[in-house]
């Protein structure tokens, strides 16, 4: 059996050391990425028949002035209700906005009159369909980040709650 000498021995340790270390780095790097996913929503919010959930924004990337922020509205109650608008105050508009199919390009439209959640249903905001628009970013929205949103009901009337900012992949022709 040979022996390593001692420099070779200090090598093969600070090798085996340098890779250990960077396996390390890779495995943190994943946990980030994860962090940035599905796990870091915000806190449900239950006001009356309405339960707000899932509520997250996307990171503005670059020079971006505009953001979109995404939830779910429950409505455990007997009668319908209507999301009538949205206020924040990290952009100098915040509206609410749907997706339509403008021949085979999709274009965002101010949705009119508002977004009703049905009696015993649900109002989703999602990724290219309904969605909160954040016009005229103040600063970039930076994920791990939370801000908070007023969203405005005919009958619930106003509930706040915290968008979570995440870094996810903007589909095409979408936000
Ligand atoms: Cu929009």
């Amino acid at each position: 059996m040979k022996t390593l000498s001692l420099p070779e021995a200090s090598i093969a340790a600070a090798l085996f050391t340098a890779l250990s270390f960077s396996t390390l780095l890779m495995a943190q790097e994943n946990m980030k990425m994860m962090d940035h996913g599905d796990m870091k929503k915000a806190a449900p919010v239950k006001t009356g028949d309405l339960e707000l959930s899932g509520a997250w924004a996307r990171q503005s990337f670059g020079k971006a002035v505009n953001s979109a922020g995404f939830l779910t509205i429950k409505n455990t109650g007997t009668s319908d209700d209507m999301l009538i608008g949205a206020s924040s105050t990290i952009s100098k508009k915040t509206e609410l906005h749907t997706h339509i199919k403008d021949g085979d390009v999709m274009r965002m439209r101010r949705v009119k009159g508002g977004i009703k959640v049905p009696k015993g249903g649900y109002a989703e905001l999602k990724s290219g369909g309904f969605h909160v628009m954040f016009i005229g970013l103040k600063a970039p929205l930076k994920s791990g980040t939370t801000f908070p949103v007023t969203f405005k009901f005919k009958n619930a009337g106003d509930i706040t709650l915290k968008m979570s900012v995440q870094k996810k992949a903007m589909p095409r022709g979408s936000n």
